[in-house]
């Protein structure tokens, strides 16, 4: 237990106000774990999977309406509206609180009300923080042991130390006697995700879905964190950290912040196919970012798991994904095969007769509907990652020599440029963006831009987001030792075709950036910045390819990118004054170079 009188004050006035059955100290043990696995099996919430296929794998099916994160249903309550930004949910922190607790009141009767300290980020490092998560789900409990560290050893390092408060009820109380439902949640007009940047608080109602209810994934490592990172002078950033070491053994770290469908966790677990090349992951989704003693970056992945969308991933397409997942996993909403495994869509196999679909149903090839819900998932923990970085749980983080910044571009945007400053990189960074059918944001199909792949993730106002970015490059001790700046772009089109083939060929792109940063490597100027020289990416034993095909994935067509200059104005005048003056600078040099 604890002596931390915050904490024990905090955990006594939501017992009070949710009205547990009990209240459970976890302590993050195997015992404990496989405990309440084999509770939640008994009461059919779970099914254990094959132990022979699938060892130590557990399967969940989500109730139909609590699917995915509810953007629509998530707030940023800071005192001021203003705050919030124009692109986040606001609400009174004092409105939404008072209506908030009126919900939780009782709401934990018939459950127990597990405690759940965690560390995001390896247990005692400086760039590490705690927070404290009470939720009534078994299901968060086995979820967060995979996805945080979390139990014991984190109150002891906390000991009277400060820690994020984080409230989570499924909302859906249990009468004396009442029969529990396999996933108990509240209707989506009850479910609330909130936050309150200036006390750094998260309260989550209703949801037991992941990004909802796993408080320190989205909540607290990307939306909290990033409201700290502002005060404090650091980095809290949705993007994926990789290991890259070239044929002389030398090694770089890059981080990248691609929006969701971009392939964030193909690239950072990719198997290059570059002779005398290693990819090795550190993350897949967080970075938290802080300057070393030696003026570099360095970063650490606060997550100790995968949180991974399961359908489309596959041997073809991400082998190591689908190795860490061969164990110890928690699946949510795929099928459930006869012989107790797995299958999802575009998982590469022929669905066996007799699956369960994610509805329960078993599978009927001629109803249209997937036996994987498409956001489905696995949970797993990081270290079974045959490509993880043997500096994954350094305390001290790895230092990051580039930043990649892309997006879903059928057209415009080249394989790859290079930022020429800090400041040029931090405008490539705001518009991030892919492009969207018509069908998917309901008027004309455009871009939808997500800078920095942060849009539904920042704690406070985007524009004041891009002025961190610009202030803390300022801030640098030596601008020489910030990571350079790259857009990439695996998704150009010519006739309706991909020109680049992607997936593990990506790595040569990465051999160019290594290059790059290592003061080699041909780059030529453009209106947009610095694009490779003709056959500086390395092509050889790549079928298919050839100089031709290549001017056409790097080309810089001046009229695209006239047209694409309108769509950034418009998206620029969303953040009013908070715009920071660098960047309008920034454009205004590209409208000059496009005249
Ligand atoms: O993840 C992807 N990456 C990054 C890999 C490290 N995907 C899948 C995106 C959805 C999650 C990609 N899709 C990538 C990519 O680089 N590229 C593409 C587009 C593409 C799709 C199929 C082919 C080629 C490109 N097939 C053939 O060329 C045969
Ligand atoms: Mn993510």
């Amino acid at each position: 237990m604890t002596k931390n009188q915050k904490l024990i004050q905090w955990v006594n006035e939501w017992k009070e106000i949710c009205q547990p059955d009990s209240v459970y100290w976890c302590d993050g043990s195997e015992e404990e774990n496989q405990r309440l696995l084999d509770e939640m099996v008994a009461s059919g919430a779970a099914v254990k999977l094959n132990e022979k296929l699938r060892p130590g794998s557990y399967y969940f099916q989500s109730d139909p309406s609590d699917v995915a994160r509810v953007e629509d249903r998530t707030f940023i309550c800071s005192a001021k509206k203003e705050d919030a930004g124009p692109t986040n949910n606001w609400a009174d922190p004092a409105e939404m609180k008072a209506k908030m607790l009126e919900m939780y009141k009782g709401c934990m009767k018939g459950r127990t009300m597990y405690i759940i300290p965690f560390s995001m980020g390896p247990i005692g490092s400086n760039i590490a923080h705690i927070g404290v998560e009470i939720t009534d789900s078994a299901y968060v409990v086995v979820n967060m042991r995979i996805m945080t560290r979390m139990g014991k050893k984190v109150l002891d390092v906390l000991g009277e130390g400060d820690f994020v408060p984080c409230v989570h009820s499924v909302g859906a109380p249990l009468a004396p006697g009442q029969q529990d439902v396999k996933w108990p949640c509240a209707p989506i007009e009850k479910k609330y995700i909130t936050h309150f940047p200036e006390t750094h608080e998260i309260w989550s109602f209703g949801s037991g879905y992941g990004g909802n209810a796993l408080l320190g994934k989205k909540c607290f490592a990307l939306r909290i964190a990033s409201v700290m990172a502002k005060e404090q002078g650091w980095l809290a950033e949705h993007m994926l950290i990789l290991g890259l070491t070239n044929p002389r053994g030398e090694k770089k770290y890059v981080t990248a912040a691609f929006p969701s469908a971009c392939g964030k966790t193909n690239l950072a677990m990719l198997i290059p196919t570059i002779p005398g090349w290693k990819v090795e992951c550190v993350g897949d989704d967080i970075a938290w970012m802080k300057f070393g003693a030696d003026g570099r970056l360095y970063a650490i992945n606060p997550e100790a798991g995968f949180f991974g969308v399961a359908p489309f991933t596959s041997m073809e397409t991400n082998p190591n994904a689908m190795l860490s997942c061969r164990a110890n996993t928690i699946f949510t909403n795929v099928g459930l095969t006869p012989d107790g495994d797995v299958w999802w869509e575009g998982i590469g196999t022929e669905c066996p007769e007799g699956t369960i679909t994610w509805k329960n149903k078993v599978y009927d090839p001629a109803s249209g509907e997937p036996v994987a819900h498409p956001n489905a998932r696995f949970t797993a923990p990081a270290y079974q990652c045959p490509a993880i970085d043997s500096d994954w749980e350094n305390p001290a983080g790895v230092p990051i020599s580039a930043f990649l910044f892309g997006g879903r571009r059928p057209s415009t945007v080249p394989l790859i440029h290079e930022a020429r400053s800090w400041q040029h990189g931090v405008f490539m960074g705001s518009i991030v963006g892919s492009e969207v059918t018509a069908a998917a944001i309901g008027l004309k199909a455009g871009v939808r831009r997500d800078p920095f792949a942060m849009l539904p993730f920042c704690g406070y106002h985007m524009g004041d987001y891009f002025a961190h970015w610009l202030k803390l490059g300022k801030a640098a001790k030596d601008a020489a030792k910030l990571p350079k700046i790259f857009y990439v772009n695996w998704f150009r089109k010519d006739n309706g075709k991909f020109l680049w083939p992607g997936y593990g060929e990506n790595s040569r792109v990465l051999a160019y950036i290594f290059d790059r940063c290592n003061g080699q490597g041909e780059a030529v100027e453009t209106v947009i910045g610095k694009v490779p020289a003709v056959n500086s990416i390395p092509t050889e034993g790549l079928e298919g390819m050839d100089t031709s095909k290549m001017e056409k994935v790097l080309a810089v067509n001046k009229e695209e990118w006239k047209d694409e200059v309108a769509l950034i104005e418009e998206h620029y005048a969303r953040f009013g004054n908070h715009l920071p003056a660098e960047l309008s600078e920034e454009l205004a040099i590209l409208k000059k170079n496009l005249a």
